[in-house]
């Protein structure tokens, strides 16, 4: 799709819109499926970088305070939780700018090892990572790796400044080569105008392959961060970016992400109508709050939408080029995705 064509349907009424969404997202998915996130924040606070809606930079004078790295039996029992809760994926986030080859990075390694073991689809979002560590990612059992591009390339600049657009597609690049699948998407509400949001989708729609999974969070506005003062985006925005996100990426899945908290229950039915077929579940995103799983279940009725198994979507095989030094404990990966050859 041309940007001019992205365009055309970001703008269609919303009536016609949410229509033609919910037929591309009946044509390639089950409508009755939710699959649901778990994340747990492995490294809470203190990040050097100054992205402006950031609750975790270290430079802005939020609630938040620098936390130790959790242990690895820690993450185990959060994920045993989530898994009991109907969670099909674990995504740990550290609020890092990068991954350095320290005895953290052997940590998460090891926590990944963990969490796949358990049959679950494992994520990690780390800030930038080299293309030996996606390697050493991938050989622990990583299924996906979430590295938002936040908003537009022409944006970007106004909302980080310590780090560039080209080292973000860097990693997604890094990652998608060591055959780990992508989840990179952005966030509304920060001050961008609609090119923008349409031009942070043309860019996704760019990546070969397609990501796998497309988070949209609204921004949540944190007190001390730099966008505090942002007013909420409304429900409306974010049904019509789901919508547009679902018809530029028939395939992908489409997680209807921070945000929530704010929105009725309604208005997450029509997200769900528009496209959006996953959430991150529990009360806590990262740092901010999240709805109480028990009012996603009674939502989840209501609705008819049961929790998508994981692994449902297993990526196509790939043929990752390992040196023996990434793979020390080769031997004891169990691969929960028979069909990914390494
Ligand atoms: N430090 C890593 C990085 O930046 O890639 C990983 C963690 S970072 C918190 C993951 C994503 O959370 C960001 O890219 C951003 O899209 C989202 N996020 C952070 N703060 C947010 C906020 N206040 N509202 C909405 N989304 C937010
Ligand atoms: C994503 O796109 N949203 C999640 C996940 N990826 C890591 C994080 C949202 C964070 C919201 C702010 C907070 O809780 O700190
Ligand atoms: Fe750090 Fe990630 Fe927050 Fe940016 S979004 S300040 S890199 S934790």
């Amino acid at each position: 799709m041309t940007k001019q064509e992205i365009e055309e349907i970001y703008h269609l009424p919303l009536i016609t819109l949410l229509h033609r969404a919910s037929e591309v997202h009946r044509k390639h998915h089950n409508p009755e499926e939710l699959q649901i996130s778990t994340l747990v924040s492995i490294k809470t606070g203190g990040c050097p970088e100054d992205c402006a809606y950031c609750p975790q930079a270290a430079r802005y004078h939020t609630k938040v305070n620098a936390a130790d790295m959790l242990t690895v039996e820690e993450v185990k029992q959060a994920a045993i939780q989530a898994k009991e809760s109907g969670s099909s994926r674990v995504c740990m986030g550290a609020a890092w700018r990068n991954v350095r080859n320290n005895k953290d990075f052997d940590r998460v390694l090891e926590m990944v090892k963990t969490v796949n073991r358990m049959d679950m689809e494992v994520c990690c979002t780390l800030g930038m990572i080299t293309e030996n560590q996606a390697k050493r990612l991938a050989a622990a059992g990583l299924y996906a790796y979430n590295h938002n591009l936040d908003t537009s390339e022409e944006y970007y600049g106004e909302i980080i400044s310590t780090r560039g657009y080209e080292d973000r597609l860097k990693t997604i690049d890094n990652a998608r080569n060591a055959g780990i699948t992508i989840c990179s998407g952005g966030i509304i509400g920060m001050g961008e105008t609609a090119e923008d949001r349409i031009g942070m989708l043309y860019t996704l729609s760019l990546l070969n392959p397609k990501p796998e999974s497309v988070p949209i969070n609204a921004l949540v506005p944190v007190e001390g961060t730099p966008l505090a003062e942002q007013k909420r985006v409304s429900s409306w925005e974010m049904i019509r970016m789901i919508a547009t996100t679902r018809i530029v990426l028939p395939k992908t899945q489409v997680r209807l992400s921070a945000g929530r908290t704010e929105m009725s229950d309604e208005a997450q039915a029509l997200c769900f109508l528009a496209g959006a077929n996953s959430i991150f579940s529990g009360d806590k995103l990262l740092t901010t709050p999240n709805p109480e799983r028990s009012a996603d279940q009674a939502l989840m009725d209501i609705l008819g939408l049961k929790p998508k198994k994981p692994f449902a979507s297993a990526p196509q095989p790939v043929e990752v080029d390992l040196d023996p030094k990434d793979l020390p404990e080769e031997k004891q990966i169990k691969w929960s995705r028979p069909n990914l050859v390494r």
